[in-house]
């Protein structure tokens, strides 16, 4: 994928400030923020998911033959954390008086949803989990012989930009709501929506917020904003400082008017793997030495 392109003209002659900016697309890529489950801690009582043999089952779907009673429910998620739009099993088992489980048939219990994520649990069990903008948790509810048991299982941030009104529009949403769902009431009305777009550039620095995104700075300051300064020429060679790099992103270095050389000529390019502040880069070219050149920088997200 490549998203890009902003930039800043800089007259050889002059070093003036970078202006205008102008994004002209930008897409996610693989290792976009976000995208990682958070920690789970499962309810330990009922193993393996809840689930065994019919013969326990049986016997404890009537009572037919037991000789000690239920004292309590437990509930369990088959897996501690699914993706987006997956199915977790989710099984249960009756705590008995002499201190042992017996596992339920998933059929025999009824399901509920009581918070997050869940897009509803069907009759045997399986709970469909629902777009997030972050890993959620999703609980269930459980409820069998007069007992209620309940659970958990988190719900991963597998696909960065399917959330809500902000999906498919290129940039994360756990991002834009962070900066943008500015009363934090966890939706997007329709002022905040707006300023949500990629395109917008709410702040008025200049750069889009999916400019700023993938440059790293704040969408919501206009004093936070990517900068190249050029510190001077030597011959062929530009020394310019990029106001900060960040590591999945390429910056490739572009000039034109310089003589000999051809529009838009790549004379350098940067794949950072940390992130760093004030990084000069020297970029030399073949044919030169004009009066006046210009130097932009793109920035991509590759694949
Ligand atoms: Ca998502
Ligand atoms: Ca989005
Ligand atoms: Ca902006
Ligand atoms: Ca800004």
């Amino acid at each position: 994928m490549r998203a890009t392109v902003a930039l800043a003209w800089l007259g050889i002659a002059a070093a003036q400030a970078a202006s205008p900016y102008a994004l002209v697309v930008s897409s996610l890529g693989d290792g976009a923020p976000g995208a990682q489950g958070g920690p789970y801690r499962a309810d330990p009582a009922v193993g393996g998911g809840g689930r065994t043999g019919a013969q326990a089952a049986d016997a404890a779907s009537g009572y037919a033959g037991l000789l000690t009673d239920p004292v309590a429910l437990a509930a369990a998620p088959a897996e501690p954390s699914v993706p987006e739009g997956a199915q977790n099993a989710l099984g249960a088992a009756a705590l008995m008086d002499d201190g042992t489980l017996t596992a339920l048939e998933p059929d025999w219990v009824a399901w509920s949803v009581q918070g997050g994520p869940l897009t509803g649990i069907d009759a045997d069990g399986l709970a469909w989990a629902g777009a997030v903008r972050a890993p959620a948790l999703a609980e269930f509810g459980a409820a069998w012989g007069g007992f209620d048991a309940g659970g958990a299982f988190w719900v991963e941030d597998s696909d960065p930009d399917n959330f809500g009104p902000v999906a498919g529009d290129g940039l994360p949403d756990g991002w834009q709501f962070d900066h943008f769902d500015t009363d934090a009431d966890g939706a997007l009305d329709a002022s905040e929506l707006a300023a949500a777009n990629p395109g917008a550039d709410g702040d008025g620095d200049g750069q889009s917020n999916a400019f700023e995104w993938l440059a790293g700075y704040d969408p919501g300051d206009a004093l936070s904003r990517f900068e190249v300064e050029l510190l001077g020429v030597d011959g062929r060679v530009a020394t310019l400082r990029l106001s900060r790099v960040r590591p999945g992103v390429r910056y490739e270095l572009r000039a034109a008017g310089l003589p000999g050389a051809a529009p838009g000529a790549l004379i350098a390019t940067l794949q950072p793997e940390a992130e760093a502040d004030g990084v000069t880069v020297e970029a030399g070219w073949e044919d030169g030495g004009g009066e006046r050149g210009f130097f932009w920088v793109d920035l991509s997200d590759p694949p």
